[in-house]
Parts: structure tokens; C-alpha cells; sequence
């Protein structure tokens, strides 16, 4: 089966990790951002990461060129032609508005920037788009209850919050207030959790936010309670493989726990991350773990239903996109 052409949505997708290093490049020079990189290919070089900390410092670093709406904009078209060319049919975009308002950049610029090709994704690409606003975990409450507030001009075109960034150490209990006013706001609610963290991260998770869905879950499988509590709610785990491989959370992917979790009954999808770092799109991810983990085909093409399922889209969205 041609898995470009297996119809999926991506779940679990940071907009600031599909830039690219030769966008990364044009946006420096028309920016006059000094990067401290000599040119792509030594870019490239440099992406091979320890953890998840070695990755987010390199991500972090490089956003310094992105700096107006047509940035955020041609970043986003960029992602969506990618994206569209591996089956993509539907994409829930997060953003990490504090990665930008802490380098002066406007949250409005960000959004109305992603809006701009967002907005065009269905004629142009045939994707349907969300955006998911990201909390840094690394940062304060107190920054992201302010992130919140600054976002509500943009709420109707913000889907909901997630959170991100440094795990270990941050753990959801942090944003508890948060996320109950932007439930309050009619906000959906995912976060990241068991990727670098154990399992108590993902109780958290849970029962602290009340996410709906869950970031990674990796590591829920270290707990058969948990993992009980996530199939019996038919919680929906947005896995990254090869992303998972890059920053060492499995050591080689033919031991990724993909097979054994969807033995377990559990809500699996597969998705990229942070692509342009990782090593591949969602077509590239699927591929990826059908060569290394022998999915056979009917289980990927449940993966690929699952991730519709597991979207934001309501029942007469869902069944035109797939
Ligand atoms: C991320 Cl892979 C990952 N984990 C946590 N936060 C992130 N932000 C961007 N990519
Ligand atoms: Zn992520």
C-alpha cells in the first residue's frame, strides 16, 4: 500500500519544528538575523541530540528568524504543501506563543501569520487546519495564564491549549488554574506527558487538566493501571516514533512500543512532531514504523482512521476528510 496516499490527520505537529534549514536560511538573510551556522549543511550536523533539552535549545535558537506575519505564514504554507504530499488531509497545529512574545514578537503576528495560510490550507493543499496554542511547562503559571489572556482577541481561531517543552521537573499539576479558565473559554485540552516523564506525569495529565487527549504517552506502558484508565476512556496517545528515536525516549525504533500498545486496546496515532528535526513527515513516520515494526496493513490503515477519530473535527467534518 502507497502510505502517501493513505488519507491520515496529524495530531501532534509544532509549526516552529517544520522550519526547515534552507527556510531557516532565507528568513536569517531577509531578516538580517546572524545565525551561528555557516550554512545548511552544518545546520544539519548539529541535529544530533542527547534528549529532549539538546533538541528544544537548538529549536529555540533558531526561531530567532522568524520575526513577521509573512514568516509565520510562509512557514505554515510550507508545512501544508509538505504535508498534503503524504496524505495529509487534516492538521492540528500547535505554536508556543512565549518561544515568540520572549524575543518581542507579537502573539498577534504569530497567529495572524499562521492564520494567513491556514486559512487558504483547504483550496490550496486539501487540509483541513487547527491551531493548538502551547504553554511552555519550563516557564511559570503565571506566563501562561498572561499568554491566555493575550490570546483571547484570537480565540475563534485557536481550538485549544496543549502544553510543552522541558517535562521532567514541570510537571502538569503547575497548570492546573490554567487550563480551568481556558476550559472556561471553551477551549479543548490536550498536553504533552510520559514522553521523558514517568507515568505520574500522565495521571496528572488527566485528572489535574482533564485533557482530552494525550502528547506522546510513551511511558504510560511502565503502568498497567494507567494504561487501563487510558483504553477503558478511549484516550487518544498522539506517538511520535522517529521523533522518539532522535531524542533517545526508545533506542532504536524496532523497539519502539507502538505493537504492544495497540495490543493493549490503546487509542494509538502516529505523527511527526517536530519534522524538519526528526527525520520525516507523517507519511515518513508511517512508513518508518511499518519497515521496522512490521505493522501489517490493516493496523496502519486503523491507525490512519484512529487519527480521525482522535481529531477536533466534528462527525460531518470527519467523514468528508477521510
Ligand atoms: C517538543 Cl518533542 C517535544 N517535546 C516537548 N516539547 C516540544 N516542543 C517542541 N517539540
Ligand atoms: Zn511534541
Amino acid at each position: 500500500m502507497p502510505l502517501a496516499s493513505l488519507p491520515k490527520a496529524e495530531l501532534h505537529l509544532h509549526i516552529e519544528g517544520t522550519l526547515e534549514p534552507e527556510l531557516a536560511f532565507e528568513l536569517a538573510a531577509r531578516n538580517g538575523v546572524d545565525l551561528p551556522y555557516a550554512d545548511t549543511e552544518e545546520l544539519r550536523k548539529a541535529y544530533l541530540f542527547e534528549d529532549l533539552q539538546s533538541f528544544l535549545d537548538l529549536y529555540y535558537g533558531l526561531m530567532a528568524v522568524l520575526r513577521t506575519e509573512d514568516d509565520f505564514e510562509q512557514l505554515a504554507d510550507a508545512y501544508l504543501a509538505r504535508a498534503a504530499a503524504q496524505g495529509v488531509r487534516h492538521a492540528e497545529i500547535f505554536f508556543d506563543p512565549q518561544a515568540h512574545t520572549a524575543r518581542g514578537v507579537p502573539i498577534g503576528t504569530v497567529v495572524q501569520g499562521l492564520d494567513a495560510a491556514l486559512s487558504k490550507s483547504v483550496e490550496r493543499h486539501g487540509v483541513s487546519t487547527r491551531l493548538i496554542m502551547c504553554f511552555l511547562r519550563d516557564q511559570s503559571a503565571e506566563s501562561a495564564m498572561q499568554t491566555l489572556e493575550s490570546a483571547k482577541p484570537y480565540l475563534d481561531r485557536i481550538v485549544g491549549v496543549g502544553l510543552d517543552s522541558a517535562e521532567v521537573g514541570n510537571p502538569a499539576s503547575k497548570f492546573r488554574e490554567v487550563y480551568e479558565a481556558a476550559g472556561a473559554l471553551g477551549l479543548r485540552k490536550v498536553a504533552h506527558a510520559g514522553e521523558e516523564g514517568d507515568p505520574s506525569y500522565i495521571w496528572e495529565a488527566l485528572d489535574l487538566l482533564g485533557v482530552e487527549r494525550v502528547d506522546h504517552g510513551l511511558r504510560c506502558m511502565e503502568d498497567p493501571a494507567l494504561v487501563e484508565r487510558l483504553v477503558r476512556d478511549r484516550v487518544p496517545l498522539t506517538l511520535c516514533p522517529l521523533s522518539n528515536v532522535r531524542l533517545r525516549a526508545v533506542d532504536v525504533l524496532e523497539e519502539h512500543p507502538l505493537p504492544r500498545m495497540m495490543d493493549a486496546g490503546l487509542l494509538c496515532t502516529v505523527n511527526s512532531d517536530d519534522p524538519a528535526y526528526f527525520g520525516g513527515y507523517a507519511g515518513d513516520n508511517f512508513h518508518a514504523v511499518r519497515e521496522a515494526l512490521a505493522i501489517e496493513p490493516e493496523r496502519l490503515r486503523q491507525l490512519a482512521r484512529n487519527s480521525f477519530l482522535a481529531s477536533f473535527l466534528d462527525d460531518d467534518e470527519e467523514l468528508r476528510s477521510r
